[in-house]
């Protein structure tokens, strides 16, 4: 999906919403245990009832992975499931030498069709730019992370300039607004407005709001640009939102929630 398709995406639907399918066989509903496949079962749920109100989803791989060749086949079906104009994220955080981030490329990009990867930015820019040779799809860069840890590296001063700073600064030139974005937590609302006089046009993927206590509005006010710039996600605090026989109109309930107060933000744009 190009920028300009995410943008209108974002105008018609009124939402920056993107739903986080962390999707854990020892939290979803019992009453799905004895289905053939769970977590599909329950993602295609969830994408069911919340589809209206999002404009990404996120699979975060490792929820997969941890199931093992069925994690990989829930999730295949899963992305498969998601309508096509609605742009997919793998959350893999990926990133290795060349050679081998293009073979994790082809994974993410070919033989599974995800729009997006999430990438680490530690091994540097012959690690990212394998992932930026495919058309139409996207990095999202690792920057300033939503967790404790963020500070013991991304927050160290270099020529009294903050690593995250540096890997904004030096990656934005590998690539463009058109195929790179950048995830910054919003648990650190704070630094949004020194993030936008580095990178004023590109898109944010703000996880942290919900279960990890960052706040919506802080995030706008501090991040939104013309063309919003931000996919907002959440996960458990939607997709968990219930645990019964109505877990999906739940989940509906707490999306919309997120969803009406973007609609707001929206009309001002
Ligand atoms: O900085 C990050 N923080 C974060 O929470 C980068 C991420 N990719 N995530 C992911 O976003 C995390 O792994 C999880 O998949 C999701 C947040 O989930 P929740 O706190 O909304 O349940």
């Amino acid at each position: 999906m190009d920028r300009g398709k995410l943008i209108v995406q974002i105008k018609s639907k009124k939402t920056f919403l993107c739903i986080g399918l962390d999707s854990d066989l020892s939290k979803i509903p019992s009453h799905l245990l004895n289905l053939d496949d769970p977590i599909f079962e329950f993602n295609k749920a969830i994408i069911d009832a919340t589809k209206d109100l999002c404009i990404a989803y996120k699979i975060n791989t490792a929820f997969y992975e941890s199931n093992g060749i069925d994690g990989w086949l829930s999730m295949q079906k899963t992305l498969d499931y998601i309508p096509n104009d609605i742009f997919t994220i793998a959350d893999a955080k990926r990133g290795d030498i060349g050679n081998t981030s293009k073979m994790y490329a082809k994974a993410f990009f070919e033989n599974l069709n995800f729009d997006s990867i999430t990438v680490n930015p530690y091994m540097g820019s012959d690690s990212v730019k394998p992932f930026l040779s495919f058309d139409d799809k996207w990095v999202i860069l690792l920057a300033l992370t939503s967790n404790i840890g963020s500070s013991d590296f991304q927050h160290l001063k270099f020529d009294n300039y903050s690593l995250y700073k540096h890997v904004l600064d030096t990656s934005s030139k590998w690539g463009s607004e058109n195929n790179l974005m950048y995830v910054v937590g919003a648990t650190n609302p704070q630094y949004l407005e020194e993030i936008r006089k580095i990178i004023p046009n590109h898109f944010l993927l703000v996880p942290g709001i919900g279960a990890q206590g960052g706040s919506l509005k802080d995030v706008v006010e501090k991040g939104m640009i013309k063309d919003c710039g931000l996919i907002v996600n959440s996960s458990r605090s939607i997709i968990y939102a219930g645990s019964g026989l109505d877990f999906a109109v739940k989940s509906r309930e707490a999306a919309l929630d997120v969803q009406m107060q973007m609609a707001t933000y929206i009309s001002k744009l």
